[in-house]
């Protein structure tokens, strides 16, 4: 492998997306390497797991910034000093400004908890319960000025079953993300996938609307 691409994670929680994709890395010739993980949050348990697999941590308070552009800019800056190839969102609970978003325009994916363009924004397991879905799933997109609406890059379908309920979904759901999104970002760093004039790019073909689709 010639040099690896250096990814920093954004995250403001948990961090089990961060986990499957710290774990992804650990085969020792993986493409992607994990530069940093930067949290919003001091209290997320994402900076334990970064912390005990030996990466770099910062966090940055957004409630100590006079308003979004402001925390958004401090926030490009900190990230720079780790100068990544790609930024990754991984339960990353704040909305970015469009100043961000362009600065990092084609290397900044997100995963989100449904079948976009269905379920942007928030609550997604129960929405899709309530709108009685028989599927539902997660997506890895680009990140454009339009929240939740960039470009997709690979989504995972699964059968809603008659007796979930939003816990239950969600589980079955993080599954999946745990899955795609490590792939998302090794293709990424391998050079395959990239952000085209009219959607994403795989292996020099435009993905589908969709993204690419796994069916479980
Ligand atoms: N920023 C842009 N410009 N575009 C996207 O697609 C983004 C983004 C920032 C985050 C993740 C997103 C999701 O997958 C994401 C996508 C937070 C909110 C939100 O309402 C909405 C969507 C997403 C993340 N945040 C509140 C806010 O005022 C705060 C909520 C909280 O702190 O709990 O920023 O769902
Ligand atoms: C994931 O389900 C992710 O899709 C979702 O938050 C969860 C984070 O879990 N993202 C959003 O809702 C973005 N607004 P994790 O911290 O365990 O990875």
């Amino acid at each position: 492998m010639s040099q690896p691409c250096d990814v920093v994670v954004l995250l403001s929680g948990t961090g089990s997306n961060l986990q499957a994709l710290i774990d992804s890395t650990a085969t020792g010739d993986s493409p992607v390497r994990i530069s940093a993980v930067i949290s919003n949050r001091a209290d997320a348990y994402g900076l334990q797991r970064a912390r005990d697999a030996g990466i770099a941590t910062r966090t940055l308070d957004h409630k100590a910034f006079e308003g979004r552009e402001a925390f958004d800019a401090a926030l490009v800056e900190l990230i720079d000093t780790f100068n990544p190839k790609l930024v990754v969102l991984a339960g990353f609970m704040r909305i970015l400004s469009a100043g961000f978003v362009r600065h990092y325009q084609g290397r900044l994916l997100n995963i989100h908890p449904s079948l976009l363009p269905k379920y942007k924004g928030l609550h997604t397991h129960q929405r899709a319960l309530d709108a009685g879905d028989r599927e539902h799933g997660c997506s890895v997109h680009f990140v454009t000025e339009e929240l939740d609406g960039g470009p997709l890059v690979v989504q995972a379908v699964i059968p809603v079953e008659l007796h979930d309920s939003a816990q239950s979904l969600a589980h079955r759901v993080h599954a999946q993300e745990h899955r795609i999104y490590p792939m998302a970002v090794r293709w990424f760093a391998q050079g395959r996938l990239s952000l085209g004039e009219q959607g994403a790019m795989l292996d020099g073909q435009l993905l589908a609307a969709s993204g690419h689709l796994i069916r479980n």
